[in-house]
C-alpha cells in the first residue's frame, strides 16, 4: 500500500498527476496507491476537475498548506509514504499585482510540509519547482540552456518565492536529513489549465472571437512540455530519484509566444487579426530552455508528446470540454463542492 499526499491537486498539474497515477498504478496487486489531495481551493482550485478521480482510490481534504494544525492532523491520521507538493500561487502576473500571498503559500506552506515530513517520519518529500528560478536566457544565444547548476537568478515575486522554497528544501535536507527531491520543469500545457495562462487563455478567447493579448512583441520564448510528460518525470523521481538532488524537466520544445498564438488561431480556424499587442509584462523573462540531460541519464526519462501533437490534443480537449472552462469564466466553479 502506498499512500501519497498530493497538495494542490485541484489545480492544473496536480490534477493531471492524480489522473496519471490512477491510470498508471490501478492494476497493482500488492502495491495500492492511495492518493490524498489537500487543496485550499483558491481561485485556481476547481473541484469539477476531480470528479473522475473520486471514483478511484482517492480522498479530497479541503485545507491550506500554511495551516500547520490541519496538515499535521492529516499526516498523523494518514501515515503517508510521500508528499508531492504542487500547491502554490502560480501566476506571474498576479505575483506582480500582489506578492504577499505568493510568499505565504509558496515559502511558508513549503516549510509546514517539510516540518510535517520530519515530525511524522514521512519517507519522501518532493517539491514541484520551476525553471523560472534560473531567470532567463538571451534570445541571441540559442546554445545556452538551464542545467541544475545554473545559478538561481529570479525576476518576479513568483519565481523569487519558488526559489526561496527550493533553498528551504535543500536546507532541510542538509540540516535535518529530510529525504527531499526537487524538480524544475519548463512551461506545461494540457487539459485542466486555468484560462489565465497563455495557451488556455488564447484558446478560450479565440473561440469567443475576442482579442488575443500578446505581451510586447510576442518574441519571448517558452519551452513547452505536455503535462503528462511532467507527471511521468515526477513519478520516476519518486521511484528512483536520489534524495538531495534537483532534476530539470523539459523537452526541447522552444517556441516564441507569437508562434504559439498563431498555431492556436490556425487550429481553431480564426483569423490572425484577433491578435492584439499589449503593454509588456514588467520584468518579462525573455527565454526559458531546459537541459534535461541529468534526468535522462539517471532515470531514463524522455518526453513522449511532440508539441504539434500535444497542442492539437489540448485544443481538442478545450473544444470538447467547454463546460469545464465556461464554469470558470462565469465563476460558477467556485460554489461547487463535489
Ligand atoms: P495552479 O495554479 O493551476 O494550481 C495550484 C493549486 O494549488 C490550486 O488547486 C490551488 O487551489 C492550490 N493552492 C494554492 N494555495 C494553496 C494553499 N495555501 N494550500 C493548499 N492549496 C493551495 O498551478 P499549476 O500550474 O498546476 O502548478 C502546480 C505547481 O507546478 C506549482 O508549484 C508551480 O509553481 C509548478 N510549475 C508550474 C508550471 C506550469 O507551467 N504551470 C511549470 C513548472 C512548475
Ligand atoms: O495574456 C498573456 N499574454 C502573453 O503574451 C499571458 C497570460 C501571457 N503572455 C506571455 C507571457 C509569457 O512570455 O506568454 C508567456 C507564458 O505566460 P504564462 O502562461 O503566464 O506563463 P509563464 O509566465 O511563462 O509561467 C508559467 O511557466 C512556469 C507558469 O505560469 C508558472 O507557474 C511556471 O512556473
Amino acid at each position: 500500500m502506498k499512500n501519497i499526499l498530493v497538495t494542490g491537486g485541484a489545480g492544473f498539474i496536480g490534477s493531471n498527476f492524480i489522473y496519471y497515477m490512477q491510470r498508471k498504478h490501478p492494476d497493482y496487486r500488492l502495491v495500492c496507491i492511495r492518493l490524498v489531495c489537500i487543496d485550499a481551493l483558491t481561485y485556481a482550485g476547481n473541484l469539477y476537475t476531480l470528479d473522475e478521480a473520486r471514483k478511484g482510490n482517492f480522498r479530497f481534504v479541503l485545507g491550506d498548506i500554511t495551516d500547520r494544525k490541519t496538515v499535521f492532523a492529516l499526516c498523523n491520521e494518514e501515515k503517508f509514504d510521500a508528499i508531492v507538493n504542487f500547491a502554490a500561487e502560480s501566476h506571474v502576473d498576479r505575483s506582480i499585482e500582489n506578492p504577499e500571498v505568493f510568499l505565504k503559500t509558496n515559502i511558508l506552506g513549503t516549510q509546514v510540509l517539510l516540518d510535517a515530513c520530519n515530525k511524522f517520519d514521512i519517507p519522501r518529500y518532493h517539491q514541484v519547482s520551476t525553471d523560472e528560478v534560473y531567470g532567463d536566457l538571451p534570445l541571441d544565444r540559442p546554445d545556452l540552456f538551464f542545467t541544475e547548476t545554473t545559478p538561481i537568478h529570479t525576476s518576479s515575486p513568483y519565481s523569487a518565492s519558488k526559489a526561496s522554497a527550493d533553498l528551504l528544501v535543500m536546507a532541510y535536507h542538509r540540516t535535518f536529513g529530510t529525504p527531499a527531491t526537487i524538480s524544475r520543469c519548463s512551461n506545461n500545457y494540457g487539459p485542466y489549465q486555468f484560462p489565465e495562462k497563455l495557451i488556455p487563455l488564447m484558446i478560450s478567447k479565440a473561440l469567443a472571437d475576442e482579442k488575443l493579448p500578446v505581451y510586447g512583441e510576442g518574441l519571448n520564448v517558452r519551452d513547452w512540455l505536455y503535462v503528462d510528460d511532467h507527471c511521468k518525470a515526477i513519478d520516476m523521481i519518486l521511484e528512483n530519484g536520489k534524495v538531495g538532488e534537483v532534476y530539470n524537466i523539459g523537452g526541447h520544445n522552444e517556441k516564441a509566444n507569437i508562434d504559439v498564438v498563431k498555431t492556436i488561431l490556425k487550429a481553431v480556424g480564426k483569423d490572425e487579426s484577433l491578435i492584439t499587442y499589449v503593454k509588456d509584462r514588467p520584468g518579462h523573462d525573455m527565454r526559458y530552455a531546459i537541459d534535461p540531460a541529468k534526468i535522462h541519464a539517471e532515470l531514463g526519462w524522455t518526453p513522449e508528446t511532440l508539441f504539434n501533437d500535444g497542442i492539437q490534443k489540448t485544443i481538442d480537449w478545450y473544444l470538447n470540454n467547454r463546460e469545464w472552462w465556461q464554469k470558470i469564466l462565469s465563476g460558477e466553479y467556485k460554489n461547487y463542492r463535489g
